[in-house]
């Protein structure tokens, strides 16, 4: 049934290099992959600048004992070199105290409190997690105003009206066709967290996942597309333009056309040509999502979150699954049928699961990936 849903789903293929040659080996995916996320740069996401040339962290506080016992907090103040100088924001980091090393996830999150995408310290604490949660706004405010925040210290494409005009109003002239819109700022902020956490010993280099729900499951998936330290990517509803299938999606889910009116500053100036066009589009998000193999991906869906179109994100990770045969790995395993809520197919090397109701990222989501990374501890 799936197959056949996917055969007739008229989507560009994954493992066919542009020159035309089927790519085949894991030496070649390599070239696949930088071929795929070049198209998303420029055509989606927009290009992200390099890694910065310098880059330090500060302990702003640090407290032991914290987390009924079991864990110690810093506030780390991060600062790197921009093209217009530093620039340096602030994240939370909880390290639970361990004889060995510990998996990390790095949620980037909304607010304090966040009702809808929830961080449960204690609970991936008491997992043996290190918890590490980065507020997006430190990055970037999410507004059409690319004249604050860190987005506003790349600027390469200089304008005549930056001097002349209110920040806002010359907002938009100072993008570049092709420059990136937020989710790239957002995920380029996650990577410096990254830097960071590759000088902390006690942390285990080989499972560090990055996580976020909704505008930032889309960037959790751009993130880990680009950054290869990332080895699990934690993708919670993010919906259109993030881990579904533009192609397939269904009258009530969100379109290229909404996303692109409502939020045009997330993406490259390129994506809203795109809209009303799908059928077209030389790219799906399958290809985005795939470029994350061999390492892993766990897509997370609402049973009734339709918005987001929980069918067209099971799709997806389906047709993303393909290059992970060329490393002997399964991609996700799962049944020939549709997704039913409290669904969890994690015995493969990417996981989905479904919950039951609509847009949040709650302890169903969180137990089961915590448990998927517990299985990829190597013996
Ligand atoms: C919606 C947007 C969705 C999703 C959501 C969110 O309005 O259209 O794609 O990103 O916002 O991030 O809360």
């Amino acid at each position: 049934m799936i197959d056949e849903i996917l055969k007739n789903s008229n989507l560009p293929e994954i493992l066919r290099m542009n020159d035309g040659r089927e790519c085949n080996t894991p030496e070649l995916w390599q070239e696949r992959r930088k071929e795929i996320l070049d198209l998303f740069s420029r055509e989606v996401y927009g290009y992200m600048p390099e890694p910065p040339k310098e880059i330090s962290f500060y302990e702003v506080e640090h407290f032991e004992d914290q987390v009924t016992g079991l864990a110690s907090y810093s506030r780390i103040r991060v600062s790197f070199t921009t093209p217009k100088g530093p620039f340096s924001f602030e994240f939370d980091c909880y390290l639970p105290y361990s004889e060995e090393k510990v998996p990390a996830i790095v949620l980037m999150q909304f607010s304090q409190n966040c009702i809808y995408s929830t961080f449960d310290v204690e609970r991936l604490i008491r997992n043996g997690f290190a918890a590490i949660r980065m507020m997006y706004w430190d990055v970037m405010k999410d507004t059409n105003d690319f004249s604050q925040g860190l987005g506003s210290m790349y600027q390469v494409t200089p304008s005549p009206w930056d001097d002349l005009c209110a920040d806002a109003y010359a907002a938009n002239r100072k993008r570049g066709d092709t420059e990136w819109g937020m989710i790239g700022v957002w995920a380029y902020g996650a990577s410096r967290i990254m830097d960071y956490l590759q000088t902390v010993d006690a942390i285990d280099k080989d499972r560090i996942a990055i996580a976020g729900h909704s505008r930032l499951g889309k960037t959790a998936m751009w993130c880990a597309a680009n950054d290869e330290r990332y080895t699990v990517a934690m993708i919670s509803a993010s919906g259109n333009s993030g881990a579904s299938i533009s192609r397939l999606k269904e009258d009530d889910n969100e379109r290229i056309a909404q996303i692109t009116e409502v939020f045009p500053f997330w993406f490259s100036k390129q994506y809203p040509k795109y809209a009303g066009h799908e059928q077209e589009m030389p790219f799906d998000q399958h290809m985005i999502l795939s470029t994350i193999a061999p390492r892993a991906f766990y897509v997370c869906s609402g049973s009734t979150d339709t918005w987001a179109g929980p069918k067209t994100e099971y799709l997806c990770c389906i047709a993303a699954s393909e290059p992970y045969k060329l490393f002997g790995k399964k991609g996700l395993v799962h049944p020939d049928r549709m997704p039913q809520a409290g669904d969890a197919f994690d015995e493969g090397d990417a996981g989905y699961s479904m919950h039951q109701g609509g847009h949040f990222l709650g302890s169903y989501e969180w137990d089961h990936v915590m448990d998927f990374m517990k299985r990829m501890k190597k013996e």
